[in-house]
Formats: structure tokens, sequence, C-alpha cells
């Protein structure tokens, strides 16, 4: 065989295909705006990185184009990896590669998770590519033509590679990714975060992360970087530094970027580091808040900002001129005929607009599938998806365990919040409420082509928008609402009322598989049948 590390060797990275209809799969948004796909595969980007710099590279993004037989027949080695919805698509690639005789590598976090499910790759590179493709490429240099790299070591984030940000185009993407820190003190039951990447978050140098900007920068990239960080403070003295020097840099290059992330909800309690990310930019916020009820928190680990109220931390973010989305799981246990109706309001009254609302799944490697395991609870030992038109992400499925609720019931109230929440009226309302809250502090100004191309993506999205009978007048209504009364949030909010056009169609995937699940319960009997829950929703 071929000495793939001292040759110069050709290698092709994929990025497997993402379910159609996942919540985070918005492409007609992203059509509407010129691109492709949401996020740029950061990973892959990062793995290149990590490779001998001699080789040539290819990246192929199957959610931006079809991958084809000449790519693979090009390649020496195929290099591919991804998380749990790609795994069919992963291993597909795998098939196609090998029925090419091409070598296939994987890695990435569902193969690292489960890698009996990926046992046809040759090599299997897992966990942290900086500590194990070093481990790979040594034994390949010695001649392996398959084996299994694994590693308790933990990355030295301090050592850190610069992505290859040039195997990408950049107009394919909505934003692109970078990367500060990994790994989150807390300790919630369901997370496999902290059991990827460890309980002591590990960070990049101040001094890496200008060149990962400026990197950006040079190779002509403005607009919207996202930290991809499980919790971007969770390490809050690194990041005050890092988002000190990052304030001064984007003033210095005239904010060429503007900022999204990640962080745990006691953010809100954080004045100083709000008042950095406002001055940096940052316009979105995720957080993970899974359910309003503490009790179920509690039992869970979660613990969220004490003394804060969500909608009161909710409204303090947007004061500072970030959006909040944020997470919602149903199905934990010790939940009641009251969960749904709770999560409804506190998505109303917060006014959270991307509410990811999802049934809970018991990630493998996780405190929460060891403990279902051991109360003989869990149903599948491996997570695999069954049904690949149905299950996208665990908005579509979940619920891999027995709850303590009957199923069906966490079914048909899921249903009920999914109705609600992405009804028209009511996301509409929630659009209204955050442009409300939200005090604009935008310092990126967008270069001639892209304000040219937003003024003609608002046409379009707008004619799509008012050809839906019951959208029309509410998003008009917003649409000069804001014009009129709050300019500084127009933009924001007709981002938000514009993905409406994905959760509409999203939700409505997802319900229609729900209730073919409810009805597959129905017809095998399920113990106690569907009872249809008791939401109690209160009428604002
Ligand atoms: C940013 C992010 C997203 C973004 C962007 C995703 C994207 N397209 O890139 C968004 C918000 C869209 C997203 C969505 C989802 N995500 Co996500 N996401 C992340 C997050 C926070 C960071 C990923 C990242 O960019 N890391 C930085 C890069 C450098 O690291 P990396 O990709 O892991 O790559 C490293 C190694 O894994 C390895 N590697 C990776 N690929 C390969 C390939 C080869 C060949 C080799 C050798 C090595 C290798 O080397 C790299 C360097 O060390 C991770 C958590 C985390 N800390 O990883 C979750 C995570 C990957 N997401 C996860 C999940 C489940 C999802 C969702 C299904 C639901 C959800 N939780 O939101 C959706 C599905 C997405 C979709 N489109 O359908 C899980 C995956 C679990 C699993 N076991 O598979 C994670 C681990 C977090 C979690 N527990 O929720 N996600
Ligand atoms: S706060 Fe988020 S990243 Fe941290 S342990 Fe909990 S779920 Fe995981």
């Amino acid at each position: 065989m071929q000495d793939l590390v001292n040759s110069e060797t050709k290698c092709l990275l994929v990025q497997p295909r993402f379910p159609a209809h996942s919540f985070w799969n918005y492409t007609d948004v992203c059509r509407i705006v010129g691109a492709k796909y949401p996020a740029a595969p950061l990973g892959l980007l990062t793995v290149a990185a990590l490779l001998p710099q001699h080789w040539t590279f290819k990246l192929i993004d199957e959610n931006v184009e079809a991958l084809k037989d000449e790519h693979l027949a090009w390649a020496d080695v195929v290099m591919t990896g991804g998380m749990l919805p790609q795994q069919k698509a992963l291993q597909n690639i795998t098939t196609r590669a090998h029925g090419l005789g091409k070598p296939v590598a994987v890695g990435g976090p569902d193969p690292t998770s489960q890698p009996d499910i990926y046992k046809e790759a040759d090599y299997l590179v897992l966990g942290e590519g900086e500590v194990t493709i070093p481990l790979f490429l040594a034994d390949v240099r010695r001649g392996a033509t398959r084996g299994i790299y694994v590693s308790d070591e933990k990355a030295d984030m301090a050592r850190a590679v610069v992505p290859r940000f040039d195997l990408i185009k950049f107009s394919h993407y909505m934003h692109v990714g970078v990367q500060f820190s990994r790994g989150c003190p807390y300790n919630c039951e369901f997370c496999d975060v902290i059991e990827l990447f460890g309980r002591r978050p590990r960070t990049k140098t101040v001094r890496h992360m200008l060149t990962e900007l400026q990197t950006l920068y040079d190779l002509g990239y403005r607009g919207h970087v996202d930290f991809v960080d499980d919790n971007l403070i969770g390490k809050r003295r690194d990041v005050v530094r890092v988002l000190t020097a990052t304030r001064e840099w984007q003033e210095a290059h005239r904010y060429p970027f503007y900022f999204s992330t990640e962080a745990s909800l006691n953010l809100a309690k954080d004045e100083k580091l709000l008042a950095l990310m406002r001055d940096n930019d940052f316009r979105y916020v995720f957080f993970g808040i899974e359910t309003p009820e503490e009790h179920i928190l509690d039992k869970t680990q979660k613990q969220l900002a004490a003394n804060v109220s969500i909608a009161r931390a909710v409204q303090t973010v947007s004061s500072y001129g970030m959006i909040v989305n944020a997470g919602f799981i149903m199905g934990f246990d010790n939940e009641d005929e009251h969960t749904a109706g709770n999560i409804i309001n506190c998505i109303q009254e917060t006014g959270i607009c991307m509410a990811m609302v999802g049934t809970l799944y018991a990630l493998p490697n996780t405190q929460l599938t060891r403990r279902l395991k051991k109360e003989g609870r869990l149903l599948t030992d491996g997570v695999s998806y069954v049904d690949a038109d149905r299950d996208a992400d665990q908005t579509s499925s979940g619920l891999n365990f027995v709850p303590t609720r009957p199923c069906v019931d966490i079914l048909a109230d899921y249903v009920k919040v999914l109705e609600h929440i992405y009804a028209a009226k009511n996301y509409y309302a929630r659009v209204t409420l955050t442009g409300a809250n939200l005090r604009s502090y935008a310092k990126h100004r967008p270069p001639l082509r892209t304000k040219v191309r937003t003024v003609w993506s608002f046409v379009k999205m707008s004619s799509q928008l008012s050809v839906t009978p019951r959208v029309v007048f509410l998003y008009w209504k917003t649409f000069f609402r804001f014009l009129f009364v709050s300019p500084g949030a127009l933009v924001a909010t007709v981002n938000l009322a514009a993905m409406y056009i994905h959760f509409s169609k999203q939700s409505r995937f997802t319900i229609k598989g729900i209730r073919k699940r409810i009805a597959e319960f129905a017809n095998a009997a399920a113990p106690r049948g569907a009872t249809g829950g008791n939401v109690v929703v209160r009428n604002n």
C-alpha cells in the first residue's frame, strides 16, 4: 500500500448530509439569502489543519453539493465524520468509498460515542482529533491498513491549529464557526458534552483567537461568526480576556464580524460580560433552558441562574442587543400534565422565537443512559435512527427509554406545544415581544454587495410570506410596527419573521411524525394508550 503520510496524498474530506427536516436545517431561508446551508463544517476544517500540510485536500459538504463518484475516485484516502443525525449518510459514504477501493477514516462525535456502528470503516480516529490524528498517522506510517485510535488525554487547546477555512466557499454558508473553549463545568445528567470534552473547560489563547479571526478576515470573509463553544462562559476569566482583545480587534478592523454563541443562563447575571459581548457585536445567544419546572431541573442536575426568572434573564440579555434562542426538552422523569402548559407559557412570556423543543433522547455515553440502563428502562443499547424519513434530530426522535409518564401522553403534549408555539399568531406575537425588548447596538456594517443582496432577499421573502393567508397580515403588521415605532430593531425582527418559513414547515413535519408514532402506540395497544394529556395554557 502507498505510504499515505509521506506521499503527496490526495485527501477527500466529506461532510455527511444532515436530514432535510432537522430543526437546524433552515435551507429554505438560506436559499432566499443566496446561501445553501446554515453552518460551515468546522470539525473537518480543523481535521484538515491537523493532517500533513503537504497533502492535497478537497472538501465536499453533502449539504451544499452532491458527492460524486469522481470525487471519491480522485482521493487516496477519504475522511469523514459527524454527529448522530448524520449516521446513515456517514455509513453510506464509507460504503461508496469502499466500492471504489478507497480507504476510509471516520471520526467526530457519533463514531466516538458508538464506534461499533462504524466497524466498516478502515480507521476509527475517535475523540479529539488533536490527540488521535497523530496516533493514526504514526500507525499508517508503520503500514497499518486498519485501526482504532482512542486516548484518555484531552487536547491542549493552547496549542490549537487554525482551521483550514480556505477549503470552503464562504458564500455557501450563513455563518462560519470558531471555537474558543471545549468542555463545560456543569453536570447535566443528559449531556454528552461533558463526557466527550470534560468538565474543566480548556481554552485557546487570546493570540490564537485573534489569528483565527484575522485568517477569516484575510480570506475575505465578512458577516456572521458563531462561537461554537458548548458554554462560552464556562471559564469566565479566560472569556473576559479574549472578548476584551476581540473587542479591540473588531474596532480596529471596523467590525467585519458579528457573533453568536451558546452559554449558560447565568450569563444574564453578569453585566460586565454582557457589556463586553454587546461591544463585540454579539447578536444571538442560545440557552439550554430545557424546562421551566425547577423540581425537574434539580433531578436532572441542571443548574439555571439562581434567583433570576427566565423571563427576566431573557429581557436582560435582549437589553444588551442579543436575541435569545433556547432549547426545551420534554420527557424528563416526574413531569406531569402541567408540563406542556408551563413550557408554552415560558416560551410565550419570554418571547423566545427560535425555541427548539424536543423530546428527551438518552444519548450514548451519558449519566442518563447509564442510570436508565441500570433501571432497566433503556430501549436501545446503541442509538441508530430507524426511519431516516421521520427521524431528523431530537425534535422528531427521542424517548428511546421508558419514561415515568406514559409515552403517548408525553407525545400528545409535545404535539400541543408545537402546535401552539408555531401557530402563526403566537410566533409573530413572540417576534413582536422580542423586537420590543431588543436594544440594538449593531456595529457590523455589511459591504455594499451584501446590502444589495439583502434587499433582494427581503423582496423574495416578503412575497413568499405574503402568499400564505394566515401569515400575510401578521408579517406586514410586524414589519410596519417596527419600521415606524422601533426602526433599530427592524432588521432583527424581519430576520425572525423570515424564519417562520422554516419553522412552520419543520413543526408540521415533526407533528406529522409524532402523530404517526402515537398511532403506532395505539395500534400496538400500548400499555396505557393515548390519554391526550391535559395541557394547561394561560392566556395572556
Ligand atoms: C456547533 C454545534 C452545532 C451547530 C452547528 C453544527 C454544524 N453543522 O457544524 C448546530 C447548532 C447547527 C448544531 C445542531 C445539532 N447538533 Co450540534 N453541536 C455543536 C457543538 C456545540 C460544536 C461542534 C463544533 O463545531 N465543534 C468544533 C469542532 C472543531 O469539533 P468537532 O466537530 O467535534 O471535531 C473534532 C473531533 O470531533 C474530531 N473530528 C470530527 N470529525 C472528524 C472526522 C475525522 C475523519 C477525524 C479523524 C476526526 C474528526 O476532530 C475535530 C478536532 O478535534 C457540539 C458540541 C461539541 N463541543 O462538539 C454539538 C454536538 C456536535 N451537536 C450534537 C447534536 C445532537 C446536534 C443536533 C442533532 C441537535 C442539537 N443538540 O442541537 C443538531 C443537528 C444538526 C443538524 N443540522 O441537523 C451533539 C452530537 C452528539 C452525538 N453523539 O452525535 C453534540 C456533541 C452536542 C450535544 N450533546 O448536543 N450543532
Ligand atoms: S450547561 Fe449545557 S453543556 Fe454544560 S453540562 Fe449542562 S447541558 Fe451540558
